[in-house]
């Protein structure tokens, strides 16, 4: 595999890690205020995470290249509100879906097919991670942070079979 690519697909090992402490943080953060149905959401998109990392783990052993394993950077959480939160992870993602075209664009470049194929599943991934915060985002932002309608949300999300503990 080319150098750079296998740099790459080691430091986004990494971020997936990094991805599920951003999540797990703020399954902390929605405990400690009280909202159980946002912090499962988050909960369970850690769990996900975890799988991303994992997969791409698999792929490099598959490939029988190299595995870097980096420290795992300790996230920022300083938000402000639910709503704030909300609003890193759709960004958060947004800069992961950013990293994954790179990667994408690299294997193309180099001419690795397998990994091209390999990276599509998570190419459509984003799409997903992407909609499914900007679509919470929308309800939050309709109702401009009012305490009682954010409840209500959450109080939603954590009876929605959706999502699993
Ligand atoms: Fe792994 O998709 Fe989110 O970060």
């Amino acid at each position: 595999m080319d150098n750079k690519l296998l740099e790459n697909l080691n430091k986004q090992l990494n971020k997936e890690m990094y991805s599920a402490y951003l999540y797990f943080a703020m399954s902390n953060y929605f405990i400690n205020i009280n909202m159980e149905g946002f912090a499962k959401v988050v909960r369970q998109q850690a769990k996900e995470e975890l799988d991303h990392a994992r997969k791409i783990y698999n792929y490099l052993v598959a490939r029988n290249e190299q595995i870097t394993l980096m420290p795992i950077d300790a996230p920022d959480t300083n938000w402000i509100n639910p709503t704030d939160a909300i609003k890193n992870a759709l960004s958060h993602e947004q800069f992961i879906t950013s990293l994954f075209n790179e990667l994408f664009e690299l294997a193309r470049n180099t001419k690795d097919y397998a990994t091209e194929v390999f990276l599509q599943w998570f190419i459509e991934e984003q799409v997903e991670e992407e909609d499914k915060f900007r679509t919470l985002l929308e309800k939050m932002d309709n109702i401009d942070n009012c305490d009682c309608e954010i409840m209500h949300i959450d109080r939603n999300l954590k009876i929605d079979k959706e999502y699993v503990e």
